[in-house]
């Protein structure tokens, strides 16, 4: 488990937005939120309306985004500056009083248009209520979770590397930053971290001797111990390998895999790049090709505290359409919610995983 993170800033190769470029995404995105004034961002016509409203998007920032959505980068993740956020509510430290999308319009579809680019949007029912869209920001009572709503340091992970579909890539826009401005949002890629192994490490990271838990925001209840069958972390091409992993929770069935994970991670937070979100930033993470995390912060509860939004994508709608509830909602696939045998997904381990079987 690591207590800090030191990381290589993104921000000089940042691609920014002009005070023009802002005011044209301002306009396109108060278009559609006024032509669906009241609706739902789940609604097709609404992200069909998000889609061609992209284009008012400008060329350098369509470029970078169609190049990171085909070739992707060392690093795993692409920052936008200067995006428009527009007047904001405080900041809600509880689930209850996380406002309807209409109240943050231009950054919610300011973030939608950005990530249609990339793909198609969609949420996961078992999290968050399947919103499309999902507030990022300190909850009270929380502060200790592995979760976005803690801050404590958010460890290493892959999003959702526990899931049978997890996004593609997901961003997240910041509306405000934390007061002391020490929140930094980090990424390690697998494009820096590669050269850094050894081939027998590799060799272990590419069987399926590694179980991830199932996230506590996922699981209803919150308890912990539900595991996925064993899986692989890399996998794919050997050049540019997929990732998926989680340091919190992926645990290793045997110890030569253990030791690989170890490796891993400390190749992981040698190579970090990061940076404090500031408003109008909007970091892209590539989530086959990247982990993520966040260091720790100290929230006052005052209505100013750090807040953002997420949002996921996946590239291609139809291999997931099944598994697709109304308005782009993945179906539930934790233990208690799904309708059939949760076990092609997850088992439920009774017992503790031996500590012996804990990676690092
Ligand atoms: O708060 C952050 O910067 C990252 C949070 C995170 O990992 C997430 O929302 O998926
Ligand atoms: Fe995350």
């Amino acid at each position: 488990m690591s207590s800090e993170f030191t990381y290589a800033d993104v921000r000089p190769s940042a691609v920014p937005l002009t005070a023009d470029d802002a005011v044209r995404i301002e306009r396109a995105a108060l278009a559609v939120a006024r032509d669906h004034e009241g609706g739902s961002l789940h609604d097709a016509a609404l992200l069909h309306a998000v889609e061609l409203a992209a284009a008012a998007l400008p060329a350098p920032v369509r470029r970078a985004l169609i190049s990171f959505r085909d070739k992707g980068n060392e690093g795993g993740c692409l920052l936008l500056t200067g995006l428009p956020v527009g007047t904001l509510p405080p900041t809600p430290d509880r689930s209850e009083d996380e406002p309807h999308w209409s109240r943050v319009p231009m950054a919610t579809i300011a973030q939608l248009m950005v990530m249609s680019v990339l793909g198609r949007s969609i949420s996961y029912s078992d999290e968050k209520s399947g919103r499309l869209v999902q507030d990022v920001c300190p909850k009270r009572g929380a502060e200790r979770r592995q979760e976005n709503s803690g801050s404590v340091l958010l460890e290493l992970h892959t999003e959702d590397g526990f899931h049978p579909n997890p996004p593609h890539f997901l961003s997240l826009i910041c509306l405000r930053a934390d007061h002391e401005e020490t929140a930094a949002t980090v990424t390690g890629g697998i494009g820096d971290v590669l050269p850094l192994l050894d081939t027998e490490t590799v060799e272990a990271l590419r069987r399926p001797e590694f179980r991830t838990g199932f996230s506590s925001s996922f699981v209803q209840d919150g308890s912990t111990g539900v595991l996925t069958p064993p899986m692989p972390v890399l996998s794919g091409g050997d050049d540019c390998p997929d990732l998926r992993v989680d340091f919190h929770t992926t645990t290793a069935t045997t110890a030569q895999a253990r030791a690989a994970l170890r490796r891993l991670e400390q190749a992981m937070l040698s190579s970090l790049r990061g940076l404090v979100l500031l408003p109008g930033d909007l970091i892209v993470l590539d989530n086959r090709r990247a982990v993520h995390g966040r260091s720790d912060f100290t929230p006052r509860y005052d209505g100013q505290d750090r807040w953002l939004r997420r949002s996921f994508v996946v590239t291609d709608l139809r291999p997931v359409s099944g598994h697709l509830g109304r308005g782009r909602r993945h179906n539930p696939v934790t233990p208690g919610r799904v309708r059939h045998p949760a076990r092609t997904v997850a088992e439920r381990v009774p017992e503790r995983v031996p500590a012996d079987a804990i990676g690092a």
